[in-house]
């Protein structure tokens, strides 16, 4: 039987990453988009690429940027995909506040440049989009949840070019019958996480303190709410959405909600530490309960200029017509995230 051929944008990243190795089980050909950089960015699918030459199952790259439009024909010509997952993303919401314009060229423009290659190349090929909880901003429904429903109310550039591009991928379904979905994904983390998302930021913390006591985590925003997953469970869900009968869009989440300052209580009690807070003003000061030893503080760089209070998603559609839920607790998530952490310091010694 002929392997299905799939295209990934962002591949290097997250998702790309686990979703690449999730299609590579699954018997596909998998082709994805690199940028060029200045250090090696492939970091995440080495293990998969240093298989190359002793199995026939690898990940063909090719340098691209989806803002460049000539670029992202060319390659949807080239490889023929099936299916195009289309990640590729500035995904940072607080930097999203500082480079506004660049957020909105590779996350919307980019999203059209796909949307319109695959229009002129060839309409039949499936095109998910990854679109985001964080769309919703601080809109919530009558049970405090958010499902596809409800109403967006944007909160930040990032969010806008991603609300843009949802609208976007809808409409390129309506108007000329594109097989085009729209992923709806709250927050989901992982042992390969980008640094600088606040779990890694506290589990890669957290690991270093587990050996030395030492240092204070700085932090912004501890009040807020997030509904967290297990990226490797998203992932599958990512791949339903497109085998799903018709183009569609759908919310995954875990359906739990925590705040920021319970995740880091987590973090530190995995390895043992109960944490007790102050509050001065607005400035939260956490301390080691066993020594009083200062381990963190809010500081203002660390506060964006309009924040996301709350998101607990409703994944009931995605339960229902894709089968899908997510395996993993938060408990789970955190041990996953802080031992891959420490395995790392450990191996750096
Ligand atoms: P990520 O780790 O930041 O990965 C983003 C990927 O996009 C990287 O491979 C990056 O390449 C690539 N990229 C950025 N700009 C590009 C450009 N101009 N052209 C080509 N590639 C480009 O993000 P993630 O967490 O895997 O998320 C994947 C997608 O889901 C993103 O669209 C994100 O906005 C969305 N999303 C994520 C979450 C979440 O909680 N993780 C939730 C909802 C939605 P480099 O490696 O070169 O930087
Ligand atoms: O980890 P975060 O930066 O993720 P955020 O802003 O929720 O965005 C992530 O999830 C979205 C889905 O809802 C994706 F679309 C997006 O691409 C990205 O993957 O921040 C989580 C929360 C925020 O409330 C933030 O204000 O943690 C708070 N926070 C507190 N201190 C911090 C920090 N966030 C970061 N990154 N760094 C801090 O020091």
């Amino acid at each position: 039987m002929k392997k299905k051929v799939a295209l990934i944008t962002g591949i290097t990243g997250q998702d790309g990453s686990f979703l690449a190795k999730l299609l590579l089980s699954k018997n596909y050909k998998v082709h994805g988009i690199k940028r060029r950089t200045s250090f090696f960015s492939t970091k995440r699918i080495d293990d998969v690429l240093k298989e190359k030459h002793s199995k026939n199952q690898t990940i063909n790259l090719h340098y691209g940027d989806v803002t460049d439009s000539v670029n992202c024909f060319d390659l949807i010509k080239k490889i023929k995909p099936d299916e195009v997952y289309h990640l590729a993303a500035q995904s940072h919401v607080a930097i999203s506040f500082e480079q506004p314009y660049y957020t909105a060229n590779v996350d919307f423009l980019g999203t059209l440049n796909m949307l319109e290659s695959i229009r002129i190349y060839n309409k039949k090929i499936k095109f998910y989009n990854a679109a985001s909880s964080e769309m919703y901003g601080d809109s919530r429904n009558s049970i405090g949840e958010q499902n596809e429903n409800t109403t967006f109310n944007p909160k930040s550039p990032y969010a806008v070019s991603k609300l843009a591009s949802f609208h976007l991928t809808k409409v390129y379904r309506e108007s000329y019958g594109m097989f085009a979905s729209n992923g709806i994904l709250f927050n989901h983390e992982s042992e390969i996480r980008g640094e600088n998302f606040l779990t890694r930021k506290v589990s890669k913390f957290v690991a270093k303190y587990s050996f030395t006591k030492k240092g204070i985590l700085l932090l912004g925003n501890l009040d807020s709410y997030r509904d967290w997953g297990y990226a490797p469970d998203f992932v599958d869900g990512i791949w339903r959405i497109l085998q799903y009968k018709h183009p569609d869009d759908f919310v995954l989440s875990s359906g739990i909600t925590h705040s920021v300052k319970k995740f880091v209580i987590l973090a530190f009690k995995h390895i043992g530490v109960e944490l007790k807070f102050k509050k001065i003003g607005n400035q939260y000061f956490g301390y080691n309960k066993l020594n009083n030893n200062l381990v963190l503080k809010t500081i203002n760089y660390y506060y964006r200029p309009n924040e996301v209070n709350y998101l607990k998603g409703n994944y009931l559609k995605a339960k229902k017509k894709l089968k899908w839920k997510p395996k993993t607790n938060i408990n789970n998530l955190i041990k996953i995230m802080v031992d891959n952490d420490i395995e790392n310091l450990r191996k750096s010694l």
